[in-house]
C-alpha cells in the first residue's frame, strides 16, 4: 500500500442538482473507499468541487434567462448541501471559479505552451452571424448523421449515442438564433496526444513508463481499459484546449493571440482537482504538493463512465506533459443506474433528485445509500425501482439488521440491566455462522475477522457492492446466533451458556458498529451512540478491530454499560413507495403533453379467444446472438437467437428502430411455432414479440436478465 492517498470525485456540472445516478457512479463509491482508508489509519485527502465553466452552464443561464453567474452560484449551494446531507464526506467542496483556480490552471497553460506541447491550428468552425459568436459544439443541433434523430447535438447525438463534430450534422442550426450558421475560420491551441499515445496505451495496459510500474492494470476495471483502447486504436489526434467563449478561465494574456479565447472545460475541470488540494492545504496548514507530486501517493479518481477518456488518456497526457505530477493508480469508473426501465435524464426530469429524497425521508439517508450500493453499476448497467427500494429496506435492513440489533439492545437490559455479561470461555454454544456445535466464543471472533478481511478485499478491488454484503453476512451469523441458541428458551435452564452467547451477540453489533461506517454512516453512528462507544473519529479503527479479533480480544469488555435501543430501520409502507411512483408518472405525462401527444389512440380490443387457442401458440425465452441488415431492405433485420435448444434465423421488422449492434445481447421473447416464411431470400423460422406504440415505434418485451432461453411463456 502506498503512504499517501488523493482520491478525486468527478466534479458536477454547477448546472443542475445531484440525482441517484450521479450518486450511484462517482461519489458514493469514492466516500466510501475513503471512509474505509480512513478507518484503517491511512493518510487521506478527498477533494471534490463544482464543475463551473463549459456549454453545460451557458446553455443552462441561457434558457432560465440568466447568467451563468447566478446559475453556478445556485447550484453550487444545492450540489454541496446534498453531499452533506447524504454523508458524502469530502474534505473540500471547492469551486472551478474560484481564483486559485484561475491562476492554477493559467499556470497549466502557461508551462504547456512554453514546453511547445500545443500546435497553433486555424480550422473552420461554425459562427452565428446574427450573434455574432463562435458556436459551441453543444449550440449547434442538427440530424444526427448515424440516426437521423433531428435533435442530435455539435458533439453527441443523446438517442443513439455516437460522438459526432459539428460538421457530422445534416441541417445544422445555431441555438443561439435558430439561423443556418456558417463556417469561419478560428485559431486555437492544440494538445499533441498524437505523441502521448503510445506511452499511453502502454501505461494502461501494462501500468508501465518508462519500465517503472506505476500500477497494477489487473486492478482496472475491464470496461475502463476496453473503452481506452477502443480510442486508442482509433488513433488519438490533436485535440483543441481553448475555445472562443465569454465564460471560463482566459488563455493568459501575455500569449499572443489570446483575446476571446478560454481554456476547454475539458482542461480546466481536472486541474480543479489540484486547485481543490491547494486550497484545502491552505486552510489546513499542511502542504499539497506531496499528494500530487511524491511518487508514493496513490492518486484515485472516481467517475462514471462518460468520463473515462478524459481521466485515463486525457488528463494524464495534460499531467505527464507538464511534468513532476504522479498519474492515477486507479480510474474505477462506474456504469450507468437507470430509474424504473428508463436512462435518467435531467432535462426529462426522469430522476430521482437527491435533495427531495433527503427532504421527503429525513433520517432515512442510509437507506438510499444502502440501495445504491446494493444497485451500484460497477461492471454493468443497473436499474434503480422504488418497489425494489422498498423490498431492500424491509427485507435486508429491518429484518436483517435492524431486528438482530433490537434483540441484542432488548435482551441485554432484560436480562443484564443493561450491561455487557461477563462469560466463561469455556462455554461452549452453537456457531452462527455454521450452526456446529460446539464452538467457543475465540472461534466466532475468528469466522467474523474473516469477514471482515473479506470484506476489506473487495473494498480495495472496488467491489463495494460485494463488500457491503460481507457486512451484512455477519449480520445475519448475528441472527443465527441467536436464533440456533434460543437465549430466550435456556435463560432459565442454561443461564452461563446465554451470558456466553448474548456476550457474543454484543461483540458481533459493535464490530458493526465499526464495519458500517464506510457504507452506512449515519446507522454506524447510530449504533456507536446506542453501545455507548465513541463516535468514530477516522483514526484506524477497523485497523485496531481487527489486531483485537487476531488477538482474541472481545471489543466490548464484559461490565461495560450500553444505552438505550433505538430504531435503526423501519418498514417503509406501500403508500409511501406509490407516492413516489406517481410522482415519476406524473413526470411521464408532463413530458408527453410537452411533446405533444396529449391524447394516445389505443388499438381497439381484439375479438374473445379461448383458452386453447391460445395454448396452440409455442411463446419460448431466447437471446439474440447476431445481428445484420438485410440488403435492399429498409425495415428488416436478420436475426440469429439461441432458443437454448437450437438456434434459428428470425427476419425482424425492426431495422428502422434499432442498429444490429444495439439488440445483440438483447434477451427476447419469441412465437417459436409460427410457420417458417421466406422473406428478401430468407426464411425466417419465428417472430421475436415486440410492443408497438401508437406512432408504431416498437420496444422489445424481455425476460428478466439471465433468464435462460428456450423457456415456455404463458
Ligand atoms: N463536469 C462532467 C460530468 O459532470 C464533468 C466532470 C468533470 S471531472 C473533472 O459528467
Ligand atoms: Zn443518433
Amino acid at each position: 500500500m502506498k503512504k499517501r492517498y488523493l482520491v478525486t470525485a468527478a466534479l458536477p456540472y454547477a448546472n443542475g442538482p445531484l440525482h441517484i445516478g450521479h450518486l450511484a457512479g462517482a461519489y458514493l463509491p469514492a466516500d466510501i473507499y475513503v471512509r474505509y482508508l480512513r478507518l484503517m489509519g491511512k493518510d487521506v485527502v478527498f477533494v471534490c468541487g463544482s464543475d463551473e465553466h463549459g456549454a453545460a452552464i451557458t446553455v443552462k443561464a441561457r434558457k432560465e434567462n440568466t447568467t451563468p453567474r447566478a446559475i453556478v452560484d445556485r447550484y453550487h449551494e444545492i450540489l454541496k448541501s446534498t453531499f452533506e446531507k447524504i454523508g458524502i464526506n469530502f474534505d473540500i467542496y471547492h469551486r472551478t471559479s474560484e481564483p486559485i483556480h484561475h491562476e492554477t490552471s493559467q499556470n497549466f497553460f502557461r508551462k504547456l505552451y512554453d514546453s511547445q506541447e500545443f500546435i497553433e491550428e486555424t480550422t473552420e468552425q461554425y459562427y452565428d452571424e446574427s450573434v455574432g459568436q463562435f458556436l459551441a459544439d453543444r449550440y449547434i443541433t442538427g440530424i444526427c448523421p448515424v440516426c437521423a434523430n433531428p435533435d442530435a447535438y455539435g458533439d453527441q447525438c443523446e438517442k443513439c449515442g455516437s460522438t459526432l463534430n459539428p460538421t457530422d450534422l445534416k441541417e445544422p442550426k445555431s441555438m443561439l438564433s435558430g439561423s443556418v450558421p456558417v463556417k469561419r475560420p478560428t485559431t486555437h491551441w492544440f494538445l499533441r496526444l498524437d505523441q502521448h499515445e503510445a506511452w499511453l496505451r502502454e501505461w494502461i495496459n501494462t501500468g508501465k513508463l518508462n519500465g517503472i510500474q506505476l500500477h497494477d492494470p489487473a486492478k482496472w476495471k475491464n470496461h475502463v481499459v476496453g473503452q481506452c483502447n477502443s480510442w486508442l486504436d482509433q488513433g488519438l489526434q490533436p485535440r483543441a484546449m481553448t475555445r472562443d467563449l465569454d465564460w471560463g478561465v482566459d488563455v493568459p494574456s501575455e500569449i499572443p493571440g489570446s483575446e476571446g479565447k478560454k481554456l476547454y472545460v475539458w482542461l480546466d475541470a481536472p486541474i480543479g482537482y489540484i486547485s481543490a488540494t491547494r486550497q484545502w492545504a491552505i486552510d489546513q496548514g499542511k502542504d499539497w504538493e506531496p499528494y500530487w507530486k511524491d511518487e508514493d501517493t496513490a492518486l484515485i479518481h472516481f467517475i462514471g463512465k462518460d468520463n473515462i477518456v478524459f481521466h485515463c488518456l486525457i488528463f494524464p497526457a495534460i499531467l505527464k506533459a507538464h511534468g513532476g505530477y504522479v498519474l492515477p493508480v486507479n480510474v474505477p469508473a462506474n456504469q450507468f443506474l437507470n430509474l424504473e426501465g428508463r436512462k435518467l435524464s435531467t432535462s426529462k426530469n426522469w430522476a430521482v433528485w437527491v435533495h427531495e429524497y433527503c427532504e421527503e425521508f429525513q433520517g432515512q439517508e442510509d437507506v438510499l445509500r444502502y440501495n445504491m450500493i446494493r444497485k451500484m453499476p460497477e461492471q454493468s448497467d443497473s436499474e434503480f425501482t422504488w418497489k425494489g427500494f422498498q423490498e431492500t429496506n424491509n427485507n435486508e435492513l429491518v429484518n436483517n439488521l435492524a431486528n438482530f440489533v433490537n434483540r441484542v439492545m432488548v435482551l441485554t437490559h432484560k436480562y443484564y440491566e443493561g450491561k455487557v455479561p461477563e462469560f466463561n470461555a469455556a462455554q461452549t454454544f452453537k456457531s452462527g455462522w455454521t450452526n456446529e456445535k460446539p464452538v467457543i466464543q475465540a472461534d466466532e471472533l475468528k469466522s467474523m475477522k474473516e469477514k471482515l478481511e473479506e470484506m476489506s478485499a473487495k473494498i480495495e478491488s472496488f467491489n463495494l457492492r460485494e463488500a457491503l454484503m460481507h457486512v451484512m453476512e455477519i449480520s445475519s451469523a448475528g441472527n443465527a446466533l441467536l436464533q440456533f441458541n434460543e437465549p430466550w428458551k435456556t435463560i432459565k435452564t442454561d443461564p452461563e451458556q446465554v451470558k456466553a452467547v448474548m456476550n457474543m451477540a454484543l461483540q458481533v453489533v459493535a464490530t458493526l458498529s465499526i464495519a458500517l461506517y464506510p457504507f452506512l454512516p449515519f446507522s454506524s453512528g447510530r449504533l456507536r451512540k446506542m453501545l455507548l462507544l465513541p463516535a468514530i473519529e477516522d483514526q484506524g479503527e477497523l485497523d485496531h478491530l481487527l489486531k483485537s479479533l487476531s488477538a482474541n480480544e472481545p471489543i466490548l469488555a464484559a461490565g461495560h454499560e450500553i444505552g438505550e435501543a433505538s430504531h435503526l430501520f423501519s418498514r417503509i409502507p406501500d403508500e409511501v413507495i406509490d407516492q413516489q411512483i406517481a410522482k415519476l408518472q406524473a413526470t411521464d405525462v408532463a413530458n408527453k403533453q410537452d411533446s405533444g401527444d396529449k391524447q394516445i389512440n389505443y388499438q381497439p380490443m381484439k375479438e374473445t379467444i379461448q383458452f386453447d387457442d391460445f395454448m396452440k401458440m409455442d411463446i419460448r425465452t431466447g437471446t439474440i446472438l447476431e445481428a445484420e441488415k438485410v440488403e435492399k431492405s429498409k425495415k428488416l433485420l436478420k436475426l440469429k437467437v439461441d432458443l437454448g435448444f437450437e438456434q434459428r434465423t428470425i427476419l425482424s421488422g425492426i431495422a428502422e428502430f434499432f442498429q444490429p449492434e444495439e439488440v445483440i445481447g438483447k434477451e427476447v421473447v419469441v412465437l417459436a411455432n409460427l410457420a417458417p416464411r421466406v422473406m428478401m431470400g430468407t426464411e425466417s423460422q419465428g417472430m421475436i414479440l415486440m410492443a408497438e406504440d401508437p406512432d408504431g415505434k416498437l420496444c422489445f418485451v424481455s425476460p428478466d436478465k439471465g433468464w435462460p432461453g428456450g423457456m415456455g411463456v404463458r
